[in-house]
């Protein structure tokens, strides 16, 4: 059964972990936000795909959900003293991926390459696609400061100031990675993880031709959004500045034609009744992935809700 998993850093990095534990089973695919990247130091720095990448070879810091375990900031401090910005952390394990990246992007290597030999490096098992080989630069509109990038706004200015809008830099040129089209054309199920669904997933839907086909396969999302708040991350509080009520509903209002089905937390069952009346299959369960064990319940819950309810599902088409 072929599972494709729309991912951006933490939470969908923990979901996409706990479908790769489904393994053989399920052959997976993982499609990663590239908005986020950005050059610093000279150095291109993919902090998305890193947490996705980390997360599933086990090397991520379990304490921030991004960088790497065991690390150290030697280098950091070094640049503090020296008067440089260090605003946004790189460990100096995490350095190595960026400074390696950056050397085989400058010999020609495409990002997807880079990717997939760091994969093989870290023994994932698991397909992780950029989402594009092209540069996209995600940008925050705020009421405060105007236009900045993701990054600025996310850790220098610690999402404090008030969102009004985003862009994709780049997106009307940026094609699909290789592999991209191929995986959600023959996904038996996409799976829109628990993801910022503005910054996160908006630029992944953006890139040409996506968005298009999941409407004609459809996927299932998993809500971020548990009453009202957010695990991690800006999502509850970008949905209160766009003027939307955060809650399952606005996930499904936002993904929209997407969608056949969604999962949302148990503790907001009382949204079933009316997001199931719109026609949208519903999963309540526990969503919070708080170990290894509830990223690879959560993931088998999904494929079984996948197998019980999906009007296109095709018994024994999964395997
Ligand atoms: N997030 C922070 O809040 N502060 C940091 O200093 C920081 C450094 C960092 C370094 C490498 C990396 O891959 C991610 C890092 N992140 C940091 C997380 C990152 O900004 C966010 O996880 C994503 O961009 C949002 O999905």
């Amino acid at each position: 059964m072929n599972v494709t998993v729309l991912a951006g850093g933490v939470g969908g990095a923990k979901l996409a972990h706990g479908f790769a534990l489904c393994q053989p089973e399920i052959d997976l695919t993982v499609i990663v936000n590239t908005g986020d990247d950005f050059d610093h130091f000279g150095l291109k720095i993919c902090p998305d795909l890193d947490t996705v990448c980390y997360t599933l070879a086990g090397l991520a810091n379990p304490e921030t959900g991004w960088g790497r375990k065991d690390e150290t900031f030697e280098a950091m401090r070094q640049i503090g003293e020296l008067g440089g910005p260090i605003w946004f952390r790189l460990g100096d394990k995490d350095l190595a991926t960026h400074l390696e990246r950056t050397r085989r992007l400058k010999e020609g290597q495409r990002l997807t390459e880079v990717v997939a030999a760091f994969c093989r490096a870290w023994g994932i098992k698991a397909r992780v696609l950029p989402m594009s080989d092209d540069s996209v630069r995600t940008m925050v509109k705020t009421r405060e400061y105007g236009w900045m990038g993701f990054q600025e706004y996310f850790v220098r200015q610690a999402c404090a100031p008030t969102v009004e809008e985003f862009a994709f830099e780049g997106i009307d040129h940026a094609l699909p990675a290789d592999g991209v089209v191929e995986a959600l054309e023959s996904s038996h199920l996409i799976v829109i993880a628990p993801s910022n669904p503005w910054v996160s997933i908006q630029p992944i839907l953006s890139i040409k031709g996506v968005a298009s086909l999941i409407l004609s396969q459809k996927a299932v999302a998993v809500s971020p959004i548990i009453q009202g708040q957010t695990i991690k991350g800006p999502a509850a509080k970008m949905y209160r500045e766009m003027g939307i009520e955060p809650s399952p509903l606005a996930i499904v209002r936002h993904y929209g034609d997407l969608l056949w089905g969604i999962v949302i937390d148990e503790l907001d069952r009382n949204f079933e009744a009316m997001i199931v009346s719109s026609g949208i299959m519903t999963l309540s369960t526990q969503t919070i992935m708080r170990n290894e064990q509830d990223r690879f319940r959560l993931a088998k819950e999904i494929l079984a809700f996948y197998k019980d309810f999906n009007p296109n599902h095709q018994p024994g088409r999964e395997f």
